[in-house]
């Protein structure tokens, strides 16, 4: 399995890890924009030195319920950050936002990969995303991302989800992107019921059937409240079951806020799967 960026060509024969590095204010805004810069970038460090393979920088939040932020805003807040992270470091950046705008900025800062929640649905993603020649990862939400959470209804949660991931690769490739590009994302709740996440993560090798590698965000989600009951902050040992399961179905990229811990359990999945026999 491989994912092409620009001319490079990530080997993913084994799966890799993408830190989680948020610049809504609430992360590191403790002594002004230049001091959350600098913070920012030393946690991002602190992921490349974890074993992160990616990291994957967002200037507004796509929860349920969180408040939009203006493009400047957001150019601002990410945009410095990949100009000196692309200076020290040859870590693939990834760039996690639904605005047009900010995906060619940060694309010419130096980011390598779209990470979009709206799977480039947005008027103008996919021209961005085929002029700079980068990777991008197309991920299903069901509705918005405000009400999502409201009431998710499917008829068949796997068929419909690979039905839709199925359809925005084709847009890329009718859009003069290569499929080598394209990694797809199930979208671990978003617009999802408990049941939907479990019914997902079980069945995750149909939706790996397009060919694609498959990107799975699980880290800390509020499924983990709904199963276990546990806060945002005790939801470590959840998260590493669920990262590991997930490579055991295939996943090839794992997004994760707890990168050493992600990267051991990551590691210890990708061996026992490369040791079974084929039937
Ligand atoms: C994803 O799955 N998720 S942002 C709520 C939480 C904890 C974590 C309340 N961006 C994904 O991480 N991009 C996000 O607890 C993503 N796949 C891709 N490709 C949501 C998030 C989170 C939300």
């Amino acid at each position: 399995m491989q994912l092409r960026t620009r001319d490079r060509l990530l080997d993913l024969s084994e799966p890799l890890v993408m830190g989680i590095l948020n610049l809504t204010p609430d992360s590191f805004s403790d002594g002004g924009r230049f001091a959350a810069r600098d913070a920012a970038l030393r946690h991002a460090e602190t992921m490349i030195g974890e074993g992160a393979a990616i990291i994957d920088v967002g200037g507004e939040s796509t929860r349920p319920g969180a408040t939009p932020v203006p493009v400047d805003e957001e150019l601002a807040r990410v945009v410095p950050l990949i100009e000196s992270l692309r200076g020290s470091s040859d870590v693939l950046i990834s760039i996690d936002t639904l605005k047009p705008e900010v995906m060619d900025a940060a694309c010419t800062a130096g980011a390598d990969l779209i990470n979009d929640v709206l799977a480039l649905q947005a008027p103008g993603a996919l021209s961005v995303a085929r002029r700079h020649r980068v990777a991008v990862c197309l991920m299903h939400m069901q509705g918005q991302p405000r009400t999502m959470q409201a009431a998710p209804h499917y008829d068949d949660v796997v068929a419909e989800v690979g039905a839709f991931l199925e359809q925005r690769l084709q847009a890329c490739i009718a859009a003069g992107m290569p499929a080598e590009c394209v990694a797809l994302d199930p979208g671990f709740g978003f617009g999802k019921s408990l049941q939907h996440n479990l019914q997902l993560l079980a069945d995750l090798p149909q939706i790996r059937a397009g060919g694609r590698p498959i990107l799975a965000g699980l880290s800390r989600k509020s499924m983990f409240q709904k199963l276990l009951g546990l806060p945002v902050e005790q939801r470590l040992h959840a998260s590493i079951a669920a990262a590991t399961l997930a490579v055991w179905q295939g996943a090839s990229i794992i997004r994760a806020h707890d990168v050493r811990a992600t990267v051991e359990a990551v590691r210890v999945a990708a061996a026992v799967s490369q040791s079974k026999r084929k039937q």
